[in-house]
């Protein structure tokens, strides 16, 4: 739907049918039962700005699975258009103009334009737009092989799954960055280990997910998977070189090296194929040391087995030789999450359906922290709003206690970091249970963001700060910060710092949370929920909280409610 909107802006219909099909993918997004079922039982004219023609065009969509009137619509424009809308700063309108009065159809005409001053000198447009305009197309390029964690696991998941079941596959498992949860993927590799590589390729190369074959051969393929176009790479191997050949696509390739250097030093060779007693590279069977297990590995080589999410040569050697290695956070041990926004600001739900959906999930609590009133664009809470909220807060959680249902919400705010102080002023921060400090408009200048932050960690009611880079991933870097001195001032005042799980952020990042933990510094894993689909970054945080060597009594909100209760009041007792 989004995208029909989209077509038709570029087509340059009028803006009442455009905004029509925009409205329409935002009740659909938004909708709390399955579509299919509202179609089945034809209740779509129940929804909000749905009207006839376009309750017929759902209907066949969803029937089908496919839309006559969108593919004509696709097939009527030049395919470049849809990707120039992938460029930062770049909509349907300048796309438009662009296409009509240039001819720009495509990322390459566009950089032409731009490089022969055509497009600065469209009315509208100017130096300025495109100098930006060649940015975003530079920026387009270098991150066009580099896709977000959860992306990537989209798109493996179901393909593991169905690995797994295959006959012909003995064992499987993903491999490379994303086996180690790291933030962003280059692309996805498999292992498999089967007596039948031919069979198990040709299932891989006829996914119905695979849209472009870029090489088989007799034990690996690569394909592109997806509309995201992601690239994933799958090698079959015999079973009993799994082991080996999983550790080694595993990497990374740092950890590898050392992996190979302390096999050398034991005088054996590690490859792919094996752990051989030779002192030359080799793959004969008949040197083999039999590992059926990466346990076996590393055990061979004198070290504990190390998480594949610690395999990056960050120090993981040093502790996994004199053990024992830590037991890391598991996402199962998460009861809740500290900074959560509803439909009162940016959020997309009501608070009865987020602490239906809590509960579902087992939760034991969830905070709402709505976004502050300097945050006017997020709808953000001044004191009036704030506090009727307490009320309906204290209402929910009467009407959980009268049910017998120990789950509970607790109040909150993500307060904004300006200039001059919080955007709150203290009294009203002592009223809520929980503080989330944000700094959502940074200055150019480090030592100012520093003192910001650093202000923001030594007041007294605030617990947390809230996404301590503002970064997000492909597309915005890290505002400038002092990182160090803002963890030493939160170790020195105790407040926590949150590891933001929306896998845009993953902020704070992992290779800080080691310095974080050895200054005493706890962890909150966030989900920075704004709607339900986002409770599913417990577990994607919780991966990098692992990666940060973080276990569960580095993380806050592992704790019960009464222990949490008693911690979040710490800071807040000391020096009363
Ligand atoms: P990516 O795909 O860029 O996000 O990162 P990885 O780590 O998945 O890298 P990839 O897909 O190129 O290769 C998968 C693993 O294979 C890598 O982590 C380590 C291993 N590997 C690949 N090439 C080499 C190499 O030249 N030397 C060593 N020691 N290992 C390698
Ligand atoms: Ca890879
Ligand atoms: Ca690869
Ligand atoms: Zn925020």
């Amino acid at each position: 739907m989004t995208e029909i909107g989209t077509l038709l802006e570029l087509k340059g219909e009028n803006p009442f049918k455009t905004r029509a099909y925009h409205n329409a993918a935002r009740t659909l997004e938004g909708l709390t039962e399955p579509l299919s079922t509202l179609v089945a039982e034809q209740r779509l004219g129940e929804l909000k700005g749905i009207g006839e023609a376009l309750q017929e065009k759902i209907t066949i969509l969803v029937t089908t699975g496919h839309l006559p009137y969108h593919e004509e619509l696709k097939a009527s424009l030049p395919p470049g258009l849809l990707e120039l809308l992938e460029l930062q700063g770049v909509g349907p309108k300048k796309v438009k103009k662009m296409y009509d009065e240039l001819g720009v159809n495509s990322i390459e005409s566009l950089e032409l334009a731009c490089k022969d001053g055509r497009v600065a000198a469209l009315a509208g447009f100017g130096e300025k737009s495109q100098a930006k305009m060649l940015e975003a197309i530079a920026f387009k390029r270098q991150f066009a092989s580099r896709h977000l964690l959860i992306n990537a696991l989209q798109l493996a998941e179901p393909i593991l799954t169905a690995l797994r079941e295959h006959p012909d596959v003995t064992r499987c498992s993903t491999a490379g960055s994303l086996r180690r949860w790291k933030e962003v993927i280059g692309d996805i590799d498999f292992v498999v280990s089967s007596r039948q590589p031919a069979s198990v390729l040709d299932f891989f190369t006829t996914l119905p997910g695979v849209k472009t074959v870029l090489g088989r051969g007799d034990t690996k393929a690569s394909v592109i998977l997806g509309d995201a176009g992601i690239q994933a790479d799958l090698r079959v191997v015999s079973d009993v070189e799994f082991a080996y050949a999983l550790a080694y696509f595993t990497g990374s390739k740092e950890h590898n090296i050392v992996m190979r250097q302390r096999a050398i030093a034991r005088g054996l060779r590690l490859n792919e194929y094996g752990l051989f007693r030779s002192a030359e590279e080799t793959r004969d069977p008949a040197l083999r040391v039999e590992c059926r297990t990466e346990e076996e590995i590393y055990a061979a080589l004198g070290l504990e087995y190390v998480p594949p999410e610690l395999r990056e040569d960050h120090g993981e050697f040093k502790v996994a030789e004199k053990g024992p290695m830590p037991r890391l956070l598991q996402w199962t041990e998460l009861r809740g999450s500290l900074h959560n926004h509803s439909d009162w600001s940016d959020g997309r739900n009501t608070i009865d359906d987020i602490v239906a959906h809590a509960r579902s999930l087992g939760l034991a609590y969830w905070a709402l922290t709505d976004h502050s009133r300097a945050s006017f664009q997020a709808n953000g809470l001044d004191e009036i709003r704030i506090r009727r909220q307490l009320k309906v807060v204290a209402e929910v959680n009467q009407r959980l206690a009268d049910e017998g249902d120990d789950f509970r919400l607790l109040s909150g705010v993500e307060v904004d970091i300006l200039r001059d102080g919080l955007d709150y002023d203290d009294d009203l921060l002592a009223e809520l249970d929980v503080v989330v400090a944000s700094l959502h408009v940074p200055a150019s200048d480090e030592a100012e963001n520093t003192r910001r932050m650093i202000r923001a960690a030594e007041n007294r009611w605030v617990h947390m700060l809230g996404h301590p880079t503002g970064r997000l991933l492909l597309n915005r870097d890290a505002y400038k910060i002092d990182l160090m001195a803002v963890i030493d001032a939160c170790a020195a005042s105790g407040t926590w710092i949150e590891l933001n799980a929306n896998p845009y952020r993953f902020d704070l990042d992992w290779r800080l949370w080691p310095y974080a933990k050895s200054k005493g510094v706890k962890c909150v894993v966030n989900c920075d929920a704004h709607r339900l689909e986002h409770f599913a970054f417990l577990n994607l945080g919780a991966g990098i909280a692992r990666k940060g060597w973080l276990t569960k009594a580095d993380v806050i909100n592992t704790l019960p409610l009464d222990q949490l209760r008693t911690e979040l009041g710490r800071k807040r007792g000391a020096g009363k």
